[in-house]
């Protein structure tokens, strides 16, 4: 029985972390990522903590319509990524993985493209193996499961990792997908990121269970809660799930316990609905500073390397943004493509 096995069975009811807040090793014996993983994670946490600042203040002057934040949740979404292989596996994002999406293929100016409503350049190309965001809560989780149901019957070594948050763990959605997944044992790694709120709605009002991986017991396949502030932690339970898929051996959910340390979006106000003591406590576990306090301890970067790179990936969005702005303006009739149905579809605007 592996580590991640043995968790499912209830013994332990600590997440799984790796490291201290410190960044240090808990024990010396647990299995850290490469250097160069560990690099690439940092640099991807940077990059989205960048890409959160700039698209707020485009929000602030109006020239963005929406954005959700990845603001304390970097680690989750980027050690969980950090496990798959883009040129072989799916991904099936939720609405805030955007540094996954990026690590997929898709490009930063495509991504800003999207937020910009510049559709036409936002296309994800056919290559990249992924889904775009999914607004509607959950709805992307039957399509995960389908996906990893169909590349299992293609024969192929591909895994579907797919994402929701805590509040989708409540749609109905969520356990078709699972039951579907469970049953016919697909290669779906689910990463449901805790972040404890579905906007206003704090997950204690999403379930009684002791916790959402629990939730995969009643699907007959492993669910795992971990640290999802620590990337190390993140990257090792994934790589797990990930073999085990790639075995068929079926399915694995990972919860990840983190927190949304900014707003829901940018049209949320969440000072209405928690103190702000919460928030800034969280700070206190940034899932940035843990993992630069491991890179620079293990002399993998020295703290100037770390500002000389926040200022790289600052640079790299606003010469993304610059590109993203070259690119064709919205106009008002493409809001009724591909919903006026049938052969209109392939017709030009208007
Ligand atoms: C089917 C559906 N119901 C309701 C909404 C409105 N809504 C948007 S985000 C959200 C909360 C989602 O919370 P969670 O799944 O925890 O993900 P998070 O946004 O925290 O990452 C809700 C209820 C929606 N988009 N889709």
């Amino acid at each position: 029985m592996s580590d991640l096995d043995r968790r499912t069975t209830g013994g332990e009811d600590e997440p799984v972390r790796f490291l201290t807040q410190d960044g240090q090793l808990i024990r010396p014996d647990l299995p850290r990522p490469p250097d160069d993983v560990v690099r690439e994670g940092l640099r991807l946490m940077l990059l989205s903590r960048a890409l959160d600042e700039k698209c707020t203040i485009l929000h602030r002057q109006g020239r963005l319509g929406l954005y959700a934040p990845v603001h304390g949740q970097e680690a989750a979404v980027v050690g969980s990524h950090l496990a798959i292989d883009p040129a072989v596996d799916w991904l099936v994002p939720a609405s805030r993985e955007q540094p996954a999406m990026l690590r997929h293929g898709w490009t930063l100016d495509r991504l800003l493209a999207s937020l910009l409503g510049r559709i036409d350049a936002a296309r994800i190309p056919d290559d990249v193996r992924m889904l775009p965001r999914q607004q509607a809560i959950a709805a992307q989780l039957p399509h995960a499961a389908g996906i990893a149901w169909a590349t299992s019957i293609q024969g192929g070594r591909a895994v579907t990792l797919a994402y929701c948050g805590d509040g989708a763990t409540s749609e109905g959605d969520f356990h078709e997908a699972c039951n579907l997944a469970g049953v016919m044992e697909v290669p779906l790694v689910l990463v449901v990121i805790n972040n404890q709120y579905a906007i206003s709605t704090p997950v204690s009002r999403q379930t009684r269970a002791r916790r959402l991986s629990d939730r995969a017991l009643g699907y007959g396949f492993p669910g795992v809660t971990v640290d999802g502030n620590d990337l190390f932690a993140m990257y090792e339970v994934t790589r797990q799930a990930v073999v085990r898929a790639r075995d068929g051996q079926g399915p694995t959910l990972i919860e990840a316990m983190t927190y949304r340390v900014g707003f829901h979006n940018t049209s949320d106000n969440p000072s209405l609905y928690r103190h702000p003591s919460e928030p800034a406590e969280a700070e206190e576990r940034d899932p940035i500073t843990r993992l630069v306090a491991y890179a620079v301890w293990a002399g993998l970067l020295d703290a100037a390397a770390v500002d000389a790179q926040r200022a790289e990936v600052r640079a790299e969005v606003e010469a993304a943004l610059d590109q993203a702005l070259s690119y064709d303006a919205p106009r008002p009739e493409q809001i009724f493509r591909h919903i006026t149905g049938g052969a209109r579809d392939n017709q030009p605007d208007g």
